[in-house]
């Protein structure tokens, strides 16, 4: 039993070794809320993420043996970006105006730098090392964010947190700005105590700021309305109902972490791991006319060149472009009318319509 513990405890150090924030120990058991997975995909709020349904993948998330056999423990860890540095605690954009025309383009914070499934991949594997220097004949496998993990769930069971009205996983002085990993193993470690106290009280303040009402009750989340969704995952037209609500959010979206009162006073570093000053790629909040105009020039090839290495290349040029002409139509701002006509003679359809109801969208507020 102590050596158990005594290995559990060498893990943990090591695992903040390799740079981890927070690390836990969860049983690999079914997770507490699989039942509320499957209504979710019974809804159909997963949109076009088919991979999230697939039958097999489900299997996968309701039982962590299959991707490890003889799962007995996970290993949760996670890194702190902490918000916005440069933005005003809890502030939410307004409304866009001609007398407040803005042609800034905001990109979600985890998304500044490198991509955060590297980062993540590099220091799992640090960690892998030293869980095998310990069980040389121990079975474990890495996962971040795109295996078949339903992670926050077992971020609260390995005690990192509670899951918010947002549905993000909250740490009570670290707050939600961070990522999980984890290792599922066989080695079968003491688990540490879930974290079970609901923090959100009655507060609301998360659903009552979604600007397209995506935070339905029950902790659930149609992420067909999320801004997020609609801006990275959805490959076709985001809807026309949802355009305008977007703004000028070019990538991703914060706001239901940006008036979490947990994030206001977290304990959070200047920096993000995920920063990356030396390739000259900080996408924190750029003018999207220039962004677009240099973004329009590129081919496929030439996008992966630039973006590789960077979450943001994931809704490839097409996608970027789309959201770019989604933000210029909001900006409220004439300056961006001839980009939205370059735009607008985009080769990609998607592109092109996006631009033309950008341009309607600029004529009608500034008349
Ligand atoms: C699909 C996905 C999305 C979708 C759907 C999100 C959603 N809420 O379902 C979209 C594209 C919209 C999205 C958006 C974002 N995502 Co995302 N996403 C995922 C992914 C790949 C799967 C999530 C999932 O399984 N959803 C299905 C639902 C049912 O599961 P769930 O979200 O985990 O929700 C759990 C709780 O709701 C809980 N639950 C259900 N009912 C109840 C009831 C009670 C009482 C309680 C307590 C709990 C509870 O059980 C659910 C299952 O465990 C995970 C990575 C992973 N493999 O887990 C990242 C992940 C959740 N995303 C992450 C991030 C950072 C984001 C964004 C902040 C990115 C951004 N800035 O734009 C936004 C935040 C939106 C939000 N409020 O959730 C992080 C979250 C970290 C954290 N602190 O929680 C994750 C964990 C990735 C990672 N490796 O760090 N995401
Ligand atoms: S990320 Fe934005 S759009 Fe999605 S639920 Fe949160 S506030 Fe709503
Ligand atoms: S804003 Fe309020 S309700 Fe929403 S997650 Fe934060 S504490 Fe919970």
């Amino acid at each position: 039993m102590s050596n158990r513990h005594d290995v559990r405890e060498r893990i943990r150090a090591a695992a903040l070794r390799a740079g981890f924030d927070q690390v836990g120990f969860a049983p690999a058991e079914t997770p507490t809320h699989a039942e509320a997975y499957r209504a979710w995909l019974d809804r159909g709020y997963h949109g076009e993420m088919a991979y999230m349904a697939r039958e097999d993948a489900v299997r996968r998330r309701i039982d962590p043996a299959m991707a490890v056999p003889g799962a007995r423990t996970i290993i949760v860890v996670s890194l702190v970006y902490g918000p916005d540095h440069g933005r005003r605690a809890g502030a939410v954009e307004d409304p866009p105006s001609p007398a407040g025309a803005r042609c800034e383009g905001l990109v979600a914070r985890y998304a500044h730098g490198r991509d955060y499934h590297d980062v993540f991949e590099e220091r799992l594997d640090a960690l892998l090392a030293a869980v095998r220097e310990e069980a040389p004949a121990a079975r474990a496998r890495r996962y971040v964010d795109y295996g078949p993990v339903l992670e926050r769930d077992h971020a609260q069971r390995a005690g990192l947190g509670w899951i918010g009205k947002n549905t993000m996983l909250i740490h009570p002085t670290i707050g939600s700005y961070l990522m999980l990993g984890e290792l599922i193993t066989d080695l079968d470690l003491q688990p540490d105590e879930p974290f079970l106290p609901d923090r959100c009280g009655s507060c609301d303040r998360c659903i009552e700021a979604c600007p397209t009402q995506a935070i339905l009750d029950g902790r659930m989340l149609d992420a067909r309305r999320c801004i997020s969704y609609l801006t990275i995952e959805l490959r076709g037209p985001i809807p026309r109902e949802y355009r305008r609500a977007i703004g000028t959010r070019v990538f991703g979206c914060d706001i239901c972490q940006e008036v979490c009162p947990w994030n206001t006073d977290a304990e959070t570093p200047e920096t993000s791991p995920f920063d990356d000053p030396p390739s000259g790629r900080p996408w924190r909040s750029t003018d999207m006319v220039s962004w677009a105009q240099e973004l329009a020039r590129l081919d496929e090839q030439g996008f992966k060149a630039r973006y590789r290495g960077t979450a943001l290349s994931r809704p490839g040029r097409d996608g970027l472009l789309r959201n770019l002409a989604v933000g210029l139509g909001n900006s409220g701002d004439l300056t961006a009318v001839s980009t939205l006509e370059m735009l607008a003679a985009d080769a990609s359809e998607l592109v092109a319509e996006h631009a033309r109801w950008g341009l309607e969208e600029l004529h009608s507020v500034t008349g």
